[in-house]
């Protein structure tokens, strides 16, 4: 029965693309069922790179290092669990002492299987991971789908840490893993900016403020205040990760709605953490006709044709569904939208009103 519900909440979290965190039975990325045949299939004759154990471990001499392997043939030696379970997959291990201070990003993008990175300090304990993440790149489809990746782990001299690469109900197969180190990402604000103004992040936080599709009705964060000499906004917003005690998703969403004066929004993000940004015509399910994946402190833009009048939606939030045990809970991102040509009156609209848009 376990396995059933962790089954089904394995199903609801691969097919809730960006879209809603909370909604079931929504349809999810086209790649998703291929890749996931492909993990579910044996591989033969696996190269064998990593250690097995954590006292077999392959060592991290130095930064970048980049590899390879095939997780078929490998022991099950590690089943703690990182928001979703049964973590019952063969599991391969590195390590790395690190000789200074620094931040890292472990990164398995390309592997073949729905993977999930575990990394524990100086020595395993069991039910304690240092750190974990599940299968991270759902919906980035450069990145396979479902692989995973800890990006601004922070690590100290004198320890050493071990990754453990393991996999979801069973998934293996393929795998590729880069660490480097990860410079440190702090983002100023505009001085112009405006506060995203959502109440302080905090676990068991439930967010009433801009959650959009995750709420029935949604609630969008109306921005309508663009600057009238250059038809932009910038708002300062704060993500991070939860852990909600009700559920398994564990990360801050934010949703804007535009009413377009134009016939292009220009939205650009820069960020604390790798973050995802979309915009798409008002309506939920709102699946990304027009995504954006950025790393830390890099900006990415989406230039997004519009139909003066008509509303849009604009979401950003981290990547990933969570980091357990790590300290994220208020990481900065500066959104710009652009493209307005100056103050856009807005209807007041009532809840019935909305709600039968989206009928
Ligand atoms: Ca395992
Ligand atoms: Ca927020
Ligand atoms: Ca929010």
């Amino acid at each position: 029965m376990l396995r059933l519900i962790c089954t089904v909440l394995f199903f609801m979290l691969a097919f809730s693309a960006f879209a809603s965190d909370q909604e079931e039975g929504s349809k999810g990325p086209a790649s998703f069922e291929s890749n996931f045949s492909q993990a579910m299939t044996p591989i033969e004759n696996g190269i064998r790179l990593g250690g097995d154990t954590i006292e077999s471990a392959i060592p991290i001499d130095m930064l970048p290092f980049s590899d390879s392997g095939n997780t078929v043939g490998y022991q099950n030696d590690y089943n703690d669990i990182c928001v979703i379970g049964p973590n019952n997959a063969a599991d391969v291990v590195y390590s790395f002492t690190p000789t200074s201070d620094m931040l890292l990003d472990i990164d398995l993008c390309e592997s073949a299987f729905g993977n999930q990175l575990f990394v524990y300090e100086d020595e395993y304990v069991s039910g304690d991971p240092y750190a974990c993440v599940p299968m991270f790149y759902y919906g980035v489809s450069e990145c396979g789908f479902l692989a995973a990746r800890m990006a601004g782990l922070p690590v100290y001299s004198g320890h050493t840490y071990f990754i453990i690469i393991d996999g979801y109900d069973g998934s293996q197969g393929t795998y590729t893993i880069e660490v480097q180190q990860m410079p440190a990402c702090d983002v100023t604000f505009s001085s112009d900016a405006m506060p995203e103004g959502e109440p302080p992040l905090a676990n068991d936080y439930v967010d009433t403020y801009n959650t959009g599709c995750n709420a029935d009705p949604p609630i969008l964060q109306n921005i309508d205040s663009f600057q009238p000499d250059t038809g932009c906004l910038n708002i300062a917003g704060i993500s991070g990760y939860l852990r909600p005690a009700y559920s398994y998703f564990s990360r801050d969403t934010d949703w804007y709605s535009v009413i377009a004066s134009g016939t292009e929004i220009k939205a650009s993000i820069i960020a604390e953490a790798p973050f995802s940004l979309f915009v798409n015509a008002a309506g939920c399910p709102a699946y990304g006709s027009s995504s954006v994946h950025v790393d830390p402190c890099v900006s990415g833009e989406i230039n997004y044709p519009t139909i003066p009048g008509n509303e849009y939606f604009i979401f950003v939030a981290l990547q990933g569904v969570g980091h357990w045990n790590l300290e994220l809970t208020s990481i900065e991102y500066e959104l710009q939208v652009c493209g307005q040509d100056g103050m856009v009156q807005i209807e007041s609209m009532t809840w019935d009103a909305l709600k039968a848009d989206y009928r």
